[in-house]
């Protein structure tokens, strides 16, 4: 059976390879999902639009207003298909242990079985697409090989945009190589599956056409199958974005950054300095947005890179003041999925893009839209842009640095109204790892639950980390040992609110003061004064020229409320509970020294 479908694939396709494991494979995938033909993507401009215009011609896709928007493209979902879907996303290793109580399991065999039957001839009559693709700089030293197999033209067009791929990534590719297959199938929400098998290096994703499910470069092995080759190879694997910040002086510092949804993570990846900074010669380079790959090097720093090529950014809320970076990297070769459709001059809306909504609009789902009868929002709230970084205006000049960049400073944050302070350092790299695990935003509006109610995320990693939590912790734990000179770590909360509900820090591009503490710090340029939860800085060492925020108000955005930290303190406990022995000591006792500190 096996040989009729090789056959059949030869016949179809230009293959890419003679790597006999690589064949094999596809030829079982092919076997099972029986397409009508398979294409091998080469990455060739001349294919990418060949395939641009088939999904034009069946209305996968709308092709916008190209002297507004060269080379954009509107795809919309189905309306059943709008967002990761967590309690559908699986890890199946073999003991149900090993991924841990925070992520969904399923014995493996099980798993396999239950996909099977349902990719069994779900290609028929369409064309499987076979995207080799690389995350990373190809043959860097982070670089990791993978191919997916998908019956998706906008998956193709995406993972273009998002991975460098196509034929190039070919001879890397060795019998190590991530195997994903992702299939349409009928999208049946209640059959949809997103999983990942960390221990054969597989994913599939099957029943959804979303992004976040399906460009399976990202969420699916960038962070949960790489987070699981981090821990085997000693290296992280994180949800994290990666800045560069240039001083006066020409030097250029980095950080990592990691937060929940909703605080800001985009903005702060693409900063734009305060005007007084901008003069004085200060300057921001966004290496990466979303997802961090670190390792140590040679030089016993911590290097990272952004395994990514482009932005998969949320739509809403982007705009010329909250992101102008952003707005503008979505200004050509950008698919955006889900916003509205301005009738007007063919171009894209979004709620919040501009202060007037077009009068004429379609909106995500397809149907008219106006201001003065809308039921509902134009754009969906999750909508997205998968834009190419290079398009970024302040992307980093070592984007493409197959070695990396070198980290100072690794900060966390959340959305806390009144608990954490606007910064604070750890006390060394084990507090820090603390302080990360418990990293946790309050819920902002009711319609998303009990406002102020938390929701522990640790490191921005809980959907993501592809095994146990508490073996995770101990990873990083462990790493410690192997980074003779660790970055210092920081959480930081933009979020604190007056008694009004108002919030007391601006934000957006002054986070940059901030920043500029943190990285002092790295670079014993200032002082700190300790307190129970950590270093926190001394009110004259935050610039404050040009931002109206005056000394006293810094002093409230710095101070450490003990009633608080000791209810904290009771929630982190009974967060930790639900680990086990699994809970690395080293964050038992962190615990209990907070604990202590705050009785004293
Ligand atoms: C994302 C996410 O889409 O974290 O980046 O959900
Ligand atoms: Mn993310």
């Amino acid at each position: 059976m096996l040989k009729v479908w090789a056959a059949r694939r030869r016949a179809f396709n230009m293959e890419l390879t003679k790597n006999q494991a690589v064949l094999d494979w596809i030829d079982q995938q092919v076997a099972l999902t029986k397409p009508d033909q398979v294409i091998w993507i080469d990455g060739s401009e001349a294919q990418l639009e060949q395939l641009r215009q088939e999904a034009c011609a069946t209305g996968e896709m709308y092709k916008l207003n190209q002297e507004k928007l060269p080379g954009c493209y509107l795809h919309r979902s189905d309306p059943t298909d709008v967002a990761r879907v967590e309690s559908r996303t699986f890890i199946c290793c073999k003991k149900q242990e090993d991924a841990g109580p925070t992520n969904n399991w399923m014995d493996p065999q099980e798993m396999y079985a239950k996909l099977h039957k349902l990719y069994d001839g779900s290609m028929k009559g369409r064309t499987m697409y076979v995207i080799p693709y690389c995350m990373s700089v190809v043959g860097s030293p982070f670089a990791k090989y993978g191919i997916e197999l998908t019956d998706s033209i906008y998956v193709v067009l995406n993972m273009a945009i998002m991975t460098r791929m196509g034929a190039e990534v070919v001879p890397y590719l060795d019998e190590n190589f991530i195997k994903g297959l992702h299939a349409r199938a009928n999208l049946d929400p209640e059959e949809r599956y997103i999983v990942q098998f960390p221990e054969d290096n597989v994913i599939m994703s099957i029943n959804s056409g979303y992004g976040g499910n399906v460009l399976q470069g990202k969420k699916c092995f960038a962070l949960r199958i790489a987070s699981n080759l981090g821990r085997q190879e000693g290296w992280l694997a994180e949800h994290m974005l990666i800045l560069g910040i240039q001083n006066p002086q020409g030097e250029v510092r980095y950080v990592t950054g990691a937060f929940p949804s909703a605080c800001g993570k985009t903005n702060l990846a693409m900063l734009i300095p305060p005007e007084g900074y901008q003069k004085n010669g200060w300057k921001c380079w966004c290496v990466g947005d979303d997802i961090a790959w670190l390792r140590v090097g040679a030089d016993g720093r911590l290097w990272a890179v952004n395994p990514e090529k482009g932005f998969f950014g949320v739509a809403p809320g982007t705009n010329a003041k909250s992101n102008p970076n952003a707005l503008a990297t979505t200004h050509q070769g950008t698919i955006f999925t889900n916003v509205a459709l301005n009738l007007e001059d063919d171009t894209v809306w979004w709620e919040k893009l501009t202060p007037n909504p077009p009068q004429h609009a379609l909106d995500w789902k397809g149907n008219p839209w106006s201001p003065d009868t809308a039921t509902g929002p134009a754009a969906h709230p999750n909508s997205r842009f998968t834009a190419p970084a290079e398009n970024c205006p302040c992307i980093s000049p070592e984007f493409n640095n197959p070695n990396g960049v070198p980290i100072s400073a690794i900060i966390f944050g959340g959305r806390r109204a009144k608990t954490a302070p606007l910064v604070y350092q750890s006390r060394d790299w084990q507090h820090g790892v603390f302080v990360g695990s418990v990293m946790a935003s309050e819920k902002t509006a009711a319609a998303e639950g009990t406002v102020g109610e938390t929701r522990r995320d640790p490191m921005a990693m809980l959907p993501f980390c592809g095994y146990h939590m508490g073996d995770y912790w101990q990873h990083w734990l462990d790493m410690e040992k192997a980074i003779a000179n660790p970055p210092k770590i920081f959480n930081v909360n933009w979020f604190r609110t007056d008694d009004q509900g108002n919030f007391i820090w601006p934000g957006f591009s002054e986070n940059l003061r901030v920043v500029e503490w943190i990285l002092k710090r790295c670079f014993d340029e200032v002082g700190a004064r300790e307190t129970e939860i950590g270093y926190l800085p001394n009110v004259e060492d935050i610039n404050l020229d040009g931002v109206d925020v005056d000394r006293e108000t810094l002093a409230s955005l710095l101070s450490v409320d003990r009633d608080l930290w000791r209810e904290e303190a009771k929630q982190i406990r009974a967060f930790y509970a639900q680990f086990g022995d699994k809970l690395p000591q080293t964050l038992e006792k962190e615990l209990e020294g907070l604990e202590a500190r705050l009785q004293d």
